[in-house]
Formats: structure tokens, sequence, C-alpha cells
């Protein structure tokens, strides 16, 4: 439930039920009025319990029907769940339950005595997603009605939980410099490949769906803005079918001036380890209704341990002679993919950066640099992953800011410099070397909450079958 004690009346409610449940005897004898989803409604003859919900907490509304319209009490009495419901009447304190000698009394708890009251909308029957009952739901029925879905105590925290790891990521950043900005989502040109676009009809030209913020946050820095970040959507036409995939993710990403790959990987720790430690410090109630959740569910719980700075770097070619020495079968200049990662996570459980892959494995915009080769000859580059276990959060790098070295990269790739003009341009006038990366963002609540499917933490997720909600 969330702290509601510095909210302001609205037309609807003189009062959050938080602010009552929490600030309940200052109020005892007040009339407020109260506004909320009824959760259960229990009547006997001409009294009646109304548990009142809204998004702050619960309390319980006594109605009599010698105290109010005797219309309305009937009306309200026969309520069906989860219907919205406005009451007004006078805070008193519960009679406090009985206790064995020596125990300690419970903290008082309030219930409002209702003088009048009317239903704002009513909830048709049955609820196709049960909000307090314990049923087991398959994830799809939840998603197609997400909104009620939401309205069980675990899955609103989880999405209060992602509000709160953006406010922490977004307060870091500015911390350290960053501005935030937003790029355009309509593009003319593929930034990380031209295999997964939505292509698109801008009026009378094709145009796709910007696949990531890259090329823009790049021109930002170009242009002098030296430090910039970006939480915005970013969609790509792959047909996976996996729990960490989806066809639009939000991606968080940040583009830093006079920076290389280490440099901008020192932000990404230094950021990580601010959203967990203030997770850790403010947030431990919501961590709590999801485990109270999960354990009803025989589920492995989770704990915030604030990880350790500096995440450890494992080189590529380091991380081939584990996955090698695992028997992962693997060869220089192959892709890790999740069955290495586990080897590589065996080794190092939690976060850990893997930098200097293969030059021929990175986008083109990822500084080359000749000298830079491995063991065996291959070519390396200055871009970089970080990952969780076997999955990967982060890909990032130093940038290629010489613009002869750019439009080679460019050939080399197969591309046509001529279609990047506008990107290439922008590096003609001088330009600095910088850095950045783009996280996942559900990716990282993934491991934040033990969720075992992106979908769990993205309101309404887009996958190859789904388009609605
Ligand atoms: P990349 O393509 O690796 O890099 O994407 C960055 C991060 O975004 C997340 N991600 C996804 N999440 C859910 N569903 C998907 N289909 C999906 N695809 C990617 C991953 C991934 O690590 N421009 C570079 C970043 C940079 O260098 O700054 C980029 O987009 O967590």
């Amino acid at each position: 439930m969330r702290d509601s004690s510095e909210w302001e009346p609205t037309s609807y409610r003189t009062h959050t039920i938080g602010q009552i449940v929490s600030n309940g005897l200052t109020l005892v004898d007040s009339e407020v009025s109260i506004a909320g989803y009824a959760e259960t409604i229990r009547g006997r003859g001409a009294i009646c319990f109304l548990m009142l919900r809204d998004g702050t907490g619960h309390i319980q509304a006594f109605l009599k029907k010698d105290n109010m319209d005797p219309d309305t009490f009937d009306l309200i009495q026969s309520a069906t769940r989860e219907s919205t419901i406005h009451v007004t009447g006078k805070v008193a304190q519960k009679r406090p339950p009985k206790v064995a000698e020596g125990e300690p009394l419970p903290p008082p708890e309030y219930e409002v005595n209702v003088t009048s009251g009317e239903i704002l909308a009513t909830a048709d029957t049955p609820l196709p997603v049960g909000v307090i009952d314990d049923v087991k739901i398959g994830l799809d029925i939840r998603l197609d009605n997400r909104h009620l879905d939401l309205r069980r105590s675990h899955v609103n925290a989880m999405f209060q939980l992602r509000s709160k790891v953006l406010q922490y990521g977004r307060e870091h950043l500015i911390k350290e410099g960053f501005m935030e900005m937003n790029s355009p989502k309509i593009i003319a040109s593929a930034s990380e490949g031209g295999t997964n676009l939505f292509p698109m009809m801008y009026f009378d030209t094709p145009a796709f769906l910007s696949q990531s913020p890259q090329l823009y946050k790049q021109l930002a820095v170009l242009g002098g803005l030296e430090r910039v970040f970006e939480i915005g959507p970013a969609f790509r036409a792959e047909k996976h079918d996996t729990y960490r995939h989806l066809n639009e993710f939000i991606s968080f990403d940040i583009e830093g001036a006079w920076m290389n790959d280490e440099d901008v990987m020192g932000v990404q720790e230094r950021m990580i380890h601010h959203i967990w430690s203030s997770v850790s410090e403010n947030d431990m109630n919501l961590i709590d209704v999801i485990n109270q959740y999960k354990s009803s569910q025989g589920e492995d719980t989770i704990s915030v341990e604030i990880p350790q700075l500096p995440f450890p770097r494992i080189s590529y070619c380091e991380a081939i002679e584990i996955v090698k020495a695992g028997g992962g079968g693997i060869e220089w200049g192959d892709d890790i993919e999740s069955h290495h990662c586990d080897l590589i996570a065996a080794k190092y459980p939690g976060f850990h950066f893997l930098p200097r892959w293969p030059m021929a494995m990175k986008p083109f915009y990822i500084y080359h640099n000749k000298e830079e080769k491995s063991s065996t000859g291959g070519q390396l580059s200055r871009g970089f992953d970080l990952n969780y276990g076997r999955d990967e959060m982060t890909s990032g790098g130093q940038r290629e800011h010489r613009v002869d070295m750019l439009e080679q990269n460019l050939r080399d790739m197969d591309l046509n410099p001529d279609d990047f003009k506008f990107y290439t341009d922008g590096f003609r006038y001088g330009a600095p070397p910088h850095a950045g990366w783009g996280l996942g963002v559900a990716r990282l609540l993934m491991v934040l909450t033990g969720a075992g499917n992106v979908r769990e933490v993205v309101l309404f997720p887009r996958d190859r079958t789904r388009v609605t909600p």
C-alpha cells in the first residue's frame, strides 16, 4: 500500500484510507469521506460491514440502517465485490480484541461509522480474476485482465517497486550530472541491425519504429549535452517467444562525453548499487508483500542483497576459457548463450561485466581499436555486456568517434553510409570520445523481484501474440 501521508483531499474523499489507518487517533469522532473498492460486504439484517480498499489501505466501514437512508443501506449491502463505493461517516476506534493476560494489546484499529454513501460503479460478476481469493490463475488470463490483476496486493507491489527502481535510477544519474532527454520513436534507419525492424509508413515515406535511442543519444552528446539519459520504449520485431524477450520494452540508456567503456561501467554499477540500497532502505514493505505471496505459493522468497562494488569484469576471452573449461563447447568468436552464461555465473554469481567483445560481434557504432587484439589475433572492441545469472541486463561500450572509422565500420557490416548521413554528419565537426549503455528495465526488475518472466514486471506487455490490452 502506498504512503499517502502527504496526499491532498480530492472531490471524492477528504482522506485516503491509509491516512485514517495510520493517523486514526487524531481523527476519532471527525467526519471523513472515503472512496474505494468493496473487498467484502457482510450483512446481518440492519447492519452491514463493508471492507473498503483504496490504493493506500483497507478499512472497515460500518453501516447501520437506522443511521442512514434505508434505500442507500440496501443498495450498498447488496453491492457486488470490487464495486466502487463512496461513504461518509465518523471515525471510531474499534473495540480492541481480547488478549490473554500479560499479552500486549495489538495497535489500535479504526473504522468509519457510515451516515451516507453511494455506489459509484457496480462490478460485474463473476470476477474473471479474483482479487483477494487465493486461486491460481494462468498468466495469459491475468494479462487479459490486467486491470483486475493489478488490484492484487503483490502485483500492485511489483509495479510500485518498478516505479521506485526508475526513480532511484534517475535520481542517481542526475546526481552524476546526467540530464534526461527524449529521442524520436519514428526513425528512418536501423540503429541495431536491419533484421528486427517494425516498418511503417510515415505519410509517404517508409520509416520504422525505433529499436533504441542509440544514434540520437550520441548526437545529443556530440551536440554538447555532455551527459544524457533516456528511459523510453524500444521496438524489436524479433520472433522470440521467451521469458525475457518482448517486442516493445523500456530501455534505460545513458551516453557520456569524454568517457570510455570502463567509465560507463562505473556509472552503471554505482547506479545499480544505489537502486538496491534505496530499495533496502525504503521499500522492504513492498518486498514483504511480494514475499508473503511467494510463500503462500510455495515459491522461494527474495532478499535484497546490496551488491558489492566493483562488479567483477570478465573479459570475453576469459569468459570463453571458463565456458570451455566447463565443457560448454564454444570457440572464440561465438556468441555467449544462456547455457554458457550458467557456467560463468557458477563462478561469478551476481552482476558481472563481460567487456572486450570481438569487434565483429558488436554494432558499427562501437569503438574500433586496431591495436586491441586477442591472444589468437582476433580484433577486440570496447563493447561490453552486464549479465546476471543466465540473463543479459545491459549492452554498452565506448563509441567510434572518428568519422572515417565509423563509415568503415558501416561498410564492414554491409551497411550503406549514405543511409546514416544524418548520424555520421554529427561527427564531422569535432566529436568527443564518448560511451554509454542501454539497460533492459524489465530484466533488472526480474533480478530484484525474483520474477521468472518479464511479463510479470511489464504492465501491458507486447509480444508476438499480444497487442491488447
Ligand atoms: P541491446 O540491443 O543489447 O543494446 O539492448 C540493450 C538491453 O535491452 C534489453 N533488451 C530487451 N529486453 C526485452 N526484450 C527484448 N526483445 C530486448 N532486447 C534488448 C536487454 C539488453 O541488454 N544500443 C544498445 C545499447 C548501448 O550500447 O547503449 C542496445 O540497444 O536487457
